[in-house]
C-alpha cells in the first residue's frame, strides 16, 4: 500500500511576513498578536500552511535575512509567548506553520561574528570564512549584482577578508567548521520542539565553498543536507524542509536526494516559475511544456513547491539570454523595475491588472504537479511600489479594509514602520483590501477560494499522474491529471485572442465531461478529437468521469 503522502505534499502554502501582515499592538509594526487575529481569515481563504518570513532578531539590513539571534523572536514582532499563542491558535484552526531559516549566513551584528572579528586566535574566528587573499573562490558568481562587486569584504578589526554571498553585512558561516553544523542542527530542533512544522531553507546551494568551483551545489552541501535530514528523521519525521535552490532543473533534482539518502523532501520549482510568465508574453505553451518535459519525475516522497511570485525579485537567473531579454522587454520596460537579475514587481502590476491572466496563472498553479505557494496580498490584487529600495516595493503592508491605515494598524500613519502605498490607481488599498474583496461575490478573492475548495475536493488535482498533451495549436497548453476513478483535463489559452483546438483523448472515449466549477455537462468524448474553443487567456478544468460512474 502506497504510504500516505506527507501532509506537505498536498498543502497550499501562504507566504507572509509577520512585520507587514497585521499590527496587533498599535505600534505601527505587524506582529504575531496581529497575525493571530487574522488566522480565521487565512483558514476561511482555504490555505493550509503558513510560511513565515524571518521572525528572528535582526538589524533588518536584508529584511530579516540577516539574523543576529537564531533562538529568539524579533522584539518588533512580539514575545516568544505571543509566538507560541500564534502557533497554538494556528494549529487549532488546522493551519500548519513553517518558518524561514537562513543557514548560509548571519548578520554582521551577530555576537558570533563580532567575536570572530577578534582574529584567528579567537574560538569563534573559524565560524566564518576568512582569507588574506580576496582572489579565492574566484569562480563564484555575485548574486546581489546591484550592490556587491565582490564576494569578499575587508574587516578592519580582523585585518582579513570575509566571505559573503549576499550583502557584505551578511557574512557566510563556515560549514567546514563542525561547531557551525552542530549549532545549526540544534537551532532547527529548538524551533521544532516549540511546535513549528518545518522550515523554508534559505539559500541552500551556497553552504560550502571549494576552490575552482562555482561554490554552488557542492557535494559537501548535499552531504550536510543528508546529515540534517537524518538528524530530524528520528524525532521529527513529519517536519518539512522546503529548499530554496534557485538552480537549473538538473541541479535542483539532487536537493531531493534519493530514497536511500534523502535530503530535502520539497524544493521550489524555480525552473518553472519564470516560464509561466514567458509563455504568456510569447503567447505559446512551449516555455512551460519544455521545462515540464525537462523536469524528471521526483523520487518517491518528494514534492515541488510551485509559485508565481514571492518576496524577492522574479528571478531570471536560471533562464537563457534570449528568454531573459524577452522577459525584461515584456515585464520590466523601466530599469527601476529591475533588481539584480530579476524583476521587482508584484503579480497584478506585472500582468497589467488583467484579471484574466491572473486567473489563468492561478488555474495552472493550482492544477500543475506540486504544492502551490501563494504570496500574501495576491488574493486581493495588491500592488507594488518600484520607488522603494531593493525589493521592499513588493513587501507592502496587507490591507484589510478602507479604515485607518486600511486596517493594518491603529497607529498614526506617520508611525508605520512600512508605509502603505500612496499611488492612486487600481491597486490602491482603498480598493484592493480584504473587506472589499470578500464583500464582492465576483471578486478574484472568491474565485480563488472556490478553486482552492475544488482542489481540496479533487484528490486528482493534488495527486493525479501528469500527462502533457500536444495539441496542434501552439497557444494551447493542455494536460491531464489522472487517477483510476477520474481525470481532470486542464486546457489553457496562453494568448490574448480566442483559440480553437481539438484534443486527442482516445483513452477516454465515452467518458463524461463535467466542467469544474459548474454543472452544465459538456458532450462526452467520442472517437473524434475533442473540439474546444477558449476565449482570450481562457482556461478550463474539465472533470472526466468513466462511463460506469
Ligand atoms: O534568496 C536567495 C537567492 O539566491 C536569491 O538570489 C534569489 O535566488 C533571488 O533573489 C530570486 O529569488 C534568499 C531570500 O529569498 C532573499 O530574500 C535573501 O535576500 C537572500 O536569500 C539572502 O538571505
Ligand atoms: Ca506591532
Amino acid at each position: 500500500m502506497l504510504q500516505a503522502p506527507a501532509w506537505y505534499h498536498e498543502a497550499v502554502f501562504y507566504e507572509l511576513a509577520p512585520r507587514t501582515f497585521c499590527d496587533g499592538n498599535g505600534d505601527g509594526i505587524g506582529d504575531f498578536k496581529g497575525l493571530t487575529q487574522r488566522l480565521p481569515y487565512l483558514a476561511e481563504l482555504g490555505v493550509s500552511c503558513l510560511w513565515l518570513l524571518p521572525m528572528y532578531p535582526s538589524p533588518l539590513r536584508d529584511d530579516g535575512y540577516d539574523i543576529s539571534d537564531y533562538r529568539a523572536i524579533h522584539p518588533d514582532l512580539g514575545s516568544l509567548a505571543e509566538f507560541q499563542v500564534f502557533l497554538r491558535d494556528a494549529h487549532a484552526l488546522g493551519l500548519r506553520v513553517i518558518a524561514d531559516l537562513v543557514l548560509n549566513h548571519t548578520s554582521d551584528q551577530h555576537p558570533w561574528f563580532q567575536a570572530a572579528r577578534e582574529g584567528p586566535g579567537h574560538p569563534y574566528h573559524d565560524w566564518y570564512v576568512w582569507s588574506d587573499d580576496p582572489g579565492r573562490y574566484a569562480e563564484a558568481r555575485i548574486i546581489f549584482t546591484d550592490t556587491e562587486r565582490s564576494n569578499w569584504a575587508w574587516d578592519d578589526q580582523a585585518r582579513r577578508y570575509y566571505w559573503h554571498r549576499f550583502f557584505s553585512s551578511q557574512p557566510d558561516l563556515n560549514y567546514d567548521h563542525p561547531p557551525v553544523q552542530s549549532e545549526m542542527l540544534a537551532t532547527l530542533e529548538h524551533w521544532l520542539e516549540l511546535g513549528l512544522d518545518g522550515f523554508r531553507v534559505d539559500a541552500v546551494p551556497y553552504l560550502f565553498e571549494r576552490e575552482n568551483t562555482s561554490c554552488e551545489n557542492l557535494p559537501e552541501t548535499h552531504a550536510f543536507l543528508r546529515r540534517l535530514r537524518a538528524r530530524l528523521a528520528e524525532r521529527f519525521p513529519e517536519a518539512l524542509l522546503l529548499g530554496e535552490a534557485n538552480q537549473w532543473p538538473e541541479d535542483v533534482l539532487p536537493y531531493f536526494g534519493t530514497p536511500e539518502a534523502p535530503e530535502l523532501p520539497m524544493n521550489f520549482h524555480f525552473p518553472l516559475m519564470p516560464r509561466l510568465f514567458l509563455a504568456l508574453a510569447q503567447q505559446r505553451r512551449d516555455p512551460i511544456a519544455q521545462v515540464l518535459t525537462r523536469t524528471p519525475p521526483l523520487p518517491p516522497g518528494c514534492q515541488w513547491a510551485t509559485f508565481l511570485r514571492n518576496h524577492d525579485e522574479l528571478t531570471l537567473e536560471m533562464v537563457d539570454e534570449v528568454e531573459r531579454a524577452a522577459m525584461w522587454a515584456a515585464y520590466a520596460p523601466e530599469p527601476r523595475m529591475r533588481c539584480n537579475v530579476g524583476i521587482r514587481r508584484r503579480l497584478w502590476p506585472l500582468l497589467e491588472g488583467d484579471r484574466r491572466r491572473v486567473e489563468l496563472l492561478h488555474a495552472l498553479l493550482l492544477s500543475l504537479p506540486g504544492a502551490p505557494v501563494l504570496y500574501y496580498g495576491d488574493e486581493i490584487g495588491m500592488g507594488d511600489d518600484i520607488h522603494r529600495p531593493d525589493r521592499h516595493g513588493v513587501r507592502l503592508p496587507m490591507a484589510w479594509d478602507d479604515g485607518r491605515n486600511f486596517g493594518f494598524s491603529a497607529a498614526p500613519p506617520s508611525q508605520l514602520r512600512v508605509a502603505m502605498p500612496g499611488d492612486p490607481g487600481p491597486y490602491h488599498p482603498l480598493v484592493a483590501n480584504v473587506a472589499a474583496a470578500r464583500a464582492n461575490p465576483s471578486s478574484f478573492w472568491h474565485w480563488l477560494r472556490e478553486r482552492l475548495r475544488l482542489r481540496a475536493e479533487h484528490v486528482t488535482l493534488r495527486r493525479g499522474e501528469f500527462v502533457l498533451l500536444a495539441p496542434e495549436n501552439p497557444a494551447i497548453l493542455a494536460f491531464l491529471r489522472t487517477m483510476a476513478h477520474e481525470a481532470v483535463l486542464v486546457v489553457a489559452n496562453m494568448s490574448p485572442v480566442a483559440q480553437a483546438t481539438a484534443l486527442e483523448l482516445s483513452a477516454h472515449t465515452g467518458w463524461r465531461v463535467v466542467p469544474l466549477p459548474g454543472a452544465r455537462p459538456f458532450p462526452p468524448f467520442g472517437d473524434e478529437p475533442y473540439p474546444l474553443t477558449l476565449g482570450p487567456y481562457g482556461h478550463l478544468w474539465l472533470q472526466l468521469l468513466p462511463p460506469s460512474r
